[in-house]
């Protein structure tokens, strides 16, 4: 009922062109999701300055003349014995795995620490991702040069060739070419996965979910970013066409009765401002009318419960 324009299909077998999927890897907050967006020039992924922004793995198509990239954006790699983080790093994981290439982000403004060589144990588990299937892109060159995320990259991956190591911006868009082009020369032979339309494979009411939820989380302080998600409960599109509405009731749900007040805001300014900021943005990504019906409730200590964290990653 909801299909659009961007469902995936799968197309015919065209033999000379390449695919691969390409799994985004990192510590939170590189930026791999801008990139992601960059990389597809649409909003694939939500950013957002929390780390652990990114729950999920989100697939981002990338056409060009030399065949078709399928991105895989995962959740920033933090060691920690919550149970969310744990699942956060096993869907990180996961994606590796599956992947064909893995690009791996670092961040030029931090240094390395503990946590980049957590990311790069995962990745050395399996040998062949350093010799054969890694390019390393070091991110926010825009703010600083970069010289020492290349200097641990060669104390942390020697393996890695260098001329599979890029200066990148995903904000300035900048450097992003050849880092394309070097992952195609590495990509197999293959036809493509999705049609050459398709930019994300994403359920619509994810989308929406996600939507909110980074509007939500750059507006919220301290530990709120991380105590949300959104729930998407009913979704309904109105009229005839061309001129349909989607009507959409969703939730914004905390751990705890207390964060709700903060949500809600002032005389129900936080809310209103988070709603108009995602009806903003869903009228970018879809051709409908929208109708968003944006409230509050609480799910108590969500990041702890099997249950919705089984529906939420
Ligand atoms: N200066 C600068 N900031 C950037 C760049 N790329 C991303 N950022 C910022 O870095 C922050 C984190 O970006 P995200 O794309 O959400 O990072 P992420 O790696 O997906 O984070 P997680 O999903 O939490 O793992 C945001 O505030 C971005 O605006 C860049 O090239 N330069
Ligand atoms: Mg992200």
């Amino acid at each position: 009922m909801y299909e659009t324009e961007h469902t995936p299909k799968p197309t015919p077998a065209d033999s000379h062109k390449k695919s691969a999927f390409v799994a985004i890897v990192g510590r939170p907050s590189v930026g791999k999701s801008t990139l992601l967006n960059r990389l597809c020039g649409a909003k694939v992924a939500i950013v957002s300055p929390a780390p652990q922004t990114t729950r999920n793995s989100i697939r981002g198509v990338v056409n060009r003349p030399e065949g078709q990239l399928v991105f895989l954006d995962t959740p920033g790699m933090h060691i920690s014995g919550k149970k969310l983080n744990q699942r956060l790093l096993n869907t990180a994981a996961r994606a590796l795995d599956e992947a064909d290439l893995v690009l791996y982000v670092l961040d030029a403004t931090r240094p390395a620490g503990m946590e980049e060589q957590a990311v790069v144990e995962t990745l050395s588990r399996n040998p062949e991702n350093i010799s054969r299937k890694t390019v390393a892109a070091i991110n926010k060159t825009d703010t600083s040069n970069g010289a020492l995320a290349s200097a641990s990259l060669k104390t942390l991956l020697p393996l890695l060739p260098e001329d599979r190591i890029f200066n990148i911006s995903a904000l300035r868009k900048e450097g992003l070419d050849p880092v394309l082009a070097c992952l195609f020369s590495m990509a197999p032979e293959g036809s493509a996965f999705y049609n050459d339309d398709c930019y994300t494979d994403q359920e619509i009411d994810f989308r929406i979910a996600e939507i909110i939820r980074e509007k939500a989380m750059n507006r919220l302080r301290q530990e709120l970013p991380h105590s949300i998600y959104v729930d998407v409960a009913d979704m309904e599109l109105r009229g005839e066409a061309p001129v349909q509405t989607l009507w959409i009731r969703a939730f914004i749900m905390t751990e705890r009765e207390s964060q709700k007040g903060m949500i809600v805001g002032k005389g129900g300014l936080m809310i209103r401002d988070i709603r108009l900021a995602a009806l903003r943005s869903l009228k970018r990504i879809f051709d409908w009318k929208i109708e968003l019906d944006l409230r509050v409730k609480t799910s108590h200590d969500w990041r702890a419960n099997d249950a919705v964290l089984r529906k939420l990653l």
